[in-house]
């Protein structure tokens, strides 16, 4: 009785698994889009996927915007400065990430997961509020959701 589920629920994982994409983002203090800069900025990808966010120069990371990111998503923060960080992003919605050290230099990016667009006034919502490099870069990123 047991065993046809759980081989199926096994089998699905795997099928998953197999589907789900890697991307990388590097962290760059001089990248072609500017000085302080994730490249790309902006990805979309599906739910289940996993971003390696790689600090190519020393001294980046990479954590969520506290309130812009959506409802039920776990909070990103790299464990340890310099080190490249996966993140699998499960909730579908629109993520505000920073670089903690270099926010004010507008070292910022966006990532979209799967098609809702749920929390992407809240979002836009929390970048009105700011001011600068963060808010212009975050500005132009936003436009790119789709
Ligand atoms: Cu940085």
């Amino acid at each position: 009785m047991l065993k046809t589920p759980l081989a199926a629920a096994l089998l699905l994982g795997l099928a998953s698994a197999a589907q789900a994409d890697t991307h990388q983002i590097s962290m760059l203090d001089m990248g072609e889009t500017g000085h302080m800069v994730f490249e790309p900025a902006y990805l979309h990808v599906q739910p289940g996927d996993t971003v390696v966010f790689v600090p190519t120069d020393p001294g980046h990371n990479v954590a969520s915007l506290e309130g812009l990111i959506p409802e039920n998503a776990d909070l990103i923060e790299s464990a340890i400065m310099g080190e490249p960080m996966p993140v699998t992003f499960t909730e579908e919605g629109i993520y505000a990430l920073e670089c903690t050290p270099h926010f004010g230099m507008g070292m910022v990016a966006v990532i979209q997961v799967g098609d809702s667009k749920d929390n992407l006034e809240t979002v836009a919502d929390g970048i009105r509020k700011m001011r600068g490099l963060p808010k212009q870069r975050f500005t132009a990123l936003l436009e790119q959701v789709e």
